[in-house]
């Protein structure tokens, strides 16, 4: 009988942000609003995954100050890291550690089939990183290393999450004893809101991304009220009105992702949004949404503004963040270590 000391938690989210650059309205609304509502029901631990980010090469003095400006961006927005743990990622290293064990359980096939891979490394995949290859198996890590139960993201990364699920399965099976209880708990993605998917402003089929080299097809947390509406006033739409219903609505990417942003910008579902515009003009609509957008940004990157003039603070609360986060961890190593038959 093995002796094991990590518990099984109840309910916990686990979720990421790379600091790889600005975050944007994508971020935003995919992942960081939502973590602000869960905070307040489940234990929520969130990182800043600058080990995922070097997965990409990265110029270190700027990886430095974009985990800074990512930090300041989701205490900003509204995590309080009285109520969730806040840290980066390669200051714990038991994410390393476990992500090398899991590393000798993920196969191959089940990374060749992983689209988020195929899309970064584009068509010179023989020069990608080992490490861009591996990134899905630090992200089960990430989740597995805390138990988490629970893990809220944007659709981008369902399929990774389903790897997750198929790693923690495939350990289980590997190493959990006879008769105990499966030492992982598969975790649920939670893909919520109605702009789970944010597209491009400039082309409503592509992805919003921090690494798109056109500025204009994203609204990041730090622009200013005059940059966030000539981005919208410039957003690539469609000549016609605002559709009655939703399937209409569907087959018009632009005018769907911007009707999306302003559903989850003012917490309503896109059917109450849609009648609210439907039979108008962008040139209606647009005005409504850069005002909403600013009134919710604006006061974000006020505040990043605010928190970033003191980053001794900032490491300060990362390192605090760290502590707290390696207390869970590092039983949950030992664990491992132990299921797998390493002395000591
Ligand atoms: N466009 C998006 N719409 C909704 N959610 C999004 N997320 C990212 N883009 C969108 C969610 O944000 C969280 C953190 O993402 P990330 O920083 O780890 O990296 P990413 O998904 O690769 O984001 P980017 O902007 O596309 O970065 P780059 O360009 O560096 O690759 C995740 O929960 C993600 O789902």
């Amino acid at each position: 009988m093995i002796n094991l000391q990590s518990d099984h938690v109840k309910k916990r989210i686990f979720s990421g942000i790379q600091p790889t650059g600005n975050l944007h309205l994508g971020n935003y609304l995919g992942a960081i609003k939502n973590w602000v509502n869960l905070q307040n029901h489940i234990s929520s631990i969130f990182s800043i995954v600058d080990l995922h980010a070097i997965t990409v090469p990265q110029e270190p003095l700027k990886l430095k100050s974009s985990t800074h400006e990512v930090t300041a961006a989701i205490i900003a927005s509204g995590i309080d890291i009285n109520k969730s743990i806040l840290f980066n990622q390669s200051s714990v290293k038991e994410h390393s550690e476990l992500a090398w064990i899991l590393n000798c359980v993920c196969r191959i096939g089940w990374l060749n089939r992983m689209t988020q891979f195929k899309e970064k490394a584009g068509k010179h995949k023989e020069n990608a990183t080992v490490g861009l290859y591996g990134y899905p198996v630090l992200m089960a890590s990430d989740i597995l290393l805390y138990k988490s139960t629970h893990v809220p993201v944007g659709d981008d990364q369902k399929q990774h999450i389903e790897l997750v699920r198929d790693i923690a399965s495939s350990f289980n099976n590997m190493f959990t004893p006879q008769n105990e209880p499966d030492f992982f708990t598969l975790p649920e993605p939670q893909i919520i809101g109605e702009a789970t998917r944010v597209m491009s402003l400039r082309d409503g089929t592509k992805k919003m991304s921090k690494s798109d080299p056109s500025d204009a097809s994203r609204v990041n947390l730090t622009d200013t009220k005059e940059e966030i509406s000539n981005k919208i006033k410039k957003a690539k739409t469609d000549p016609f009105p605002l559709p009655d219903t939703l399937d209409e609505l569907k087959n018009r990417p632009e005018a769907y992702n911007l009707l999306s942003i302003y559903s989850s910008l003012s917490d309503q579902t896109l059917e109450k949004a849609l009648t609210e515009f439907s039979g108008k003009g962008f040139s209606h609509f647009k005005p409504k949404l850069i005002e909403l957008a600013v009134e919710t940004l604006n006061p974000i990157s006020c505040e990043m503004r605010n928190l970033l003039k003191n980053t001794n603070e900032i490491d300060k609360i990362l390192k605090d963040g760290e502590l707290k986060a390696r207390e869970i961890a590092e039983p949950v190593l030992k664990d491992v270590k132990k299921l797998v038959g390493f002395v000591n």
